[in-house]
């Protein structure tokens, strides 16, 4: 077997174990979302956006089978004040990534009808608007996987 017919198998195997969630060039990485023990309290969702592709894209509209609704958020300094407000959706450039994490870009969901313990999942059906449809599992984490 020839070194490059070794590497096209290797990338091979690689796309087909890479537990991340992709489409279309568009991968989500990274996907954890906060416990919520009380209920009615909001859930807050993270997660990482790679956009391999040469077009610029961006999330529309996230929904989940546990949360009655889910709305795009944005954490921003305003007078030296940390404000929280909605946006119509979060832009991933082109060849580009988009961290959707603490004090910046995150999904804010609403009226849970199940509480979400450490260790739970959260099923997350994304919508982009070139990428199409992505369905994720978010794991409870009490912090991002790719923070000690
Ligand atoms: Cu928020």
């Amino acid at each position: 077997m020839t070194i490059i017919v070794k590497f096209f198998l290797s990338v091979f195997v690689v796309l087909c174990f890479n537990p991340s969630a992709f489409a279309e060039g568009l991968t989500i990485m990274d996907s954890w979302a906060r416990p919520v023990i009380i209920e009615g309290r909001p859930g807050a969702a993270y997660f990482i956006i790679k956009n391999d592709t040469g077009m610029d894209d961006k999330l529309l509209k996230a929904t989940s089978p546990y949360a009655a609704r889910i709305e795009l958020h944005v954490h921003k300094h305003d007078g030296g004040v940390m404000k929280m407000m909605q946006v119509p959706s979060i832009p991933v450039a082109a060849h580009a990534i988009t961290s959707v994490s603490p004090g910046g870009y995150h999904l804010m969901m609403f009226d849970l009808n199940k509480k979400l313990a450490l260790g739970d999942e959260l099923p997350l059906t994304l919508t982009f608007e070139q990428a199409g449809v992505i369905n994720i599992s978010a794991k409870i984490l009490k912090k991002a996987p790719f923070q000690k």
